[in-house]
């Protein structure tokens, strides 16, 4: 095999006191966390396209990045981006990867070049996974680059975008089932709207719940066994995203009859453009049995758009991965690092230096939510907090056993009020405790 990232070796664990940017300070891969391997509680994974394809454009800008297949075109470039990946993630210790249809191969001038081509490279693929033990978290379908979606995919008013997509669909499906895939993502990435002028929701949302639905029946038909997931997202590129955050897809599942047959893939930036805390959105699917995966990485208070930046803030990482561990884990689900370098940070190691800041964040906020739940600090608060509802009048409304005249009645009897602390600063310091000491 040649290197392809020179002079960068296998990185390894140094612990906490190393000053190495190669090397990981908390991520220990074999170490034992609750009966379960590091690695096996974060089953970490490396998103093809921000890693492989995305070369550093920006609106402004062409690409920066200084990548070891750069010069190659068409074919000879998605093989050369193979081997860089699975170079990369051997390096790293990641035992998974994410891709998009588009990302692994060229599109071609037809539809069966463009199958044709992902053919090749899958061949390609299938070869590194056997000689490197590197499996796939999830494949997904890129329905929105190509001038064909400006208007939606499976939501276009255009009936042949939808079965084009549907035909894409069906195609990355078989991939991800030949690559022995355990999830599927589903992302509108222009499942949405930009006026009501010229839209008519109902229809496209119909449309959508009817390509998703078809979607499953095809799985079933091939006997794909992955997770389907829908990620979340509220705008970018749309004004409106249809996949709102993680209640509105709920709801919209159950409305067409779905909630069994998909979980969410939750991501933190897109949480957080939503208005809510990548916690809060993941509390939201794990309450509700839908958690499937995580798209770890984070946006930047000060932009109102999709930074996916690598993730390195421990506070939320921390309160991430107690839904992590309060849902038990997410197998087959994942964290996989939808995540960019900067622009600026063109370099190769930088991308290293990247992964390894994010996965020492997420071990480091594995062990911290580890203690937190083990001794009980939260949990034993909020409970305490609700004892109401466990014995008298409380009980009478959790077990349906009373109504609004018996309320009234007793309300009447205690209409003196007293209501105790919610000790937010006392918490937020019990868990700023936890971080500096676990
Ligand atoms: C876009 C995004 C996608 C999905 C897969 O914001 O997150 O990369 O994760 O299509
Ligand atoms: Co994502």
């Amino acid at each position: 095999m040649i290197e392809l990232f020179k002079g960068i070796n296998k990185i390894e664990y140094e612990g906490p006191d190393s000053t190495n940017p190669l090397a990981f300070k908390y991520y220990n891969a074999e170490k034992l966390v609750a009966g379960r391997k590091m690695k096996d509680h974060l089953r970490f994974a490396m998103s093809y396209w921000h890693t492989m394809t995305g070369g550093g454009q920006d609106p402004f800008g062409n690409a920066t990045m200084q990548r070891p297949y750069n010069g190659l075109e068409g074919l000879e470039l998605s093989k050369a981006r193979v081997d860089a990946a699975f170079e990369l993630m051997s390096k790293l210790g990641i035992e998974y990867f994410c891709f998009h249809d588009l990302d692994i191969a060229p599109e071609g001038n037809s539809l069966k070049e463009k199958f044709d081509n992902l053919d090749i490279v899958v061949e390609v693929i299938e070869e590194k996974m056997k000689e490197t033990g590197i499996k796939c978290l999830w494949g997904t379908t890129n329905a929105f680059s190509h001038p064909r979606f400006m208007h939606g995919a499976a939501t276009s008013p255009n009936a042949d975008v939808f079965a084009f997509a549907a035909a894409q669909v069906k195609k990355a499906m078989e991939i991800t089932h030949r690559l022995g895939g355990v999830n599927y993502v589903f992302w509108g990435g222009r499942e949405g709207y930009e006026t009501l002028l010229n839209t008519d929701m109902e229809t496209e949302l119909d449309n959508m719940a009817r390509f998703l639905s078809m979607a499953y029946d095809y799985k079933q038909k091939i006997g794909f066994k992955g997770q389907l997931l829908i990620e979340p997202k509220p705008k970018e590129p749309t004004k409106h995203q249809y996949d709102y955050d993680a209640m509105n897809v709920i709801g919209f599942l159950r409305k067409y009859n779905l909630q069994d047959k998909f979980k969410l893939n939750i991501e933190a930036n897109h949480a957080t453009l939503a208005g809510h805390t990548f916690q809060h959105e993941l509390a939201v699917a794990r309450i509700n049995g839908m958690l499937g995966s995580i798209d770890a990485n984070q946006g930047d208070m000060l932009l109102g758009w999709d930074t996916d930046q690598f993730p390195t803030n421990i506070y939320d990482a921390v309160l991430a991965m107690y839904e992590v561990l309060k849902n038990d884990g997410l197998t087959p689900g994942g964290l996989n690092f939808d995540a960019k370098v900067r622009r600026g940070s063109y370099q190769p190691d930088d991308l290293f230096i990247a992964y390894i800041v994010g996965m020492d964040t997420f071990a480091k906020g594995l062990l911290v939510a580890e203690k937190l739940i083990s001794d009980g600090v939260l949990e034993d608060f909020v409970s305490n907090r609700y004892r109401s509802y466990s014995s008298g009048i409380g009980r009478e409304i959790t077990d349906g056993t009373t109504d609004f005249e018996k309320l009234a009645a007793y309300a009447m009897e205690h209409d003196q009020i007293h209501n105790e602390s919610g000790r937010q600063e006392m918490l937020e310091d019990i868990v700023n405790r936890y971080i500096y000491r676990s």
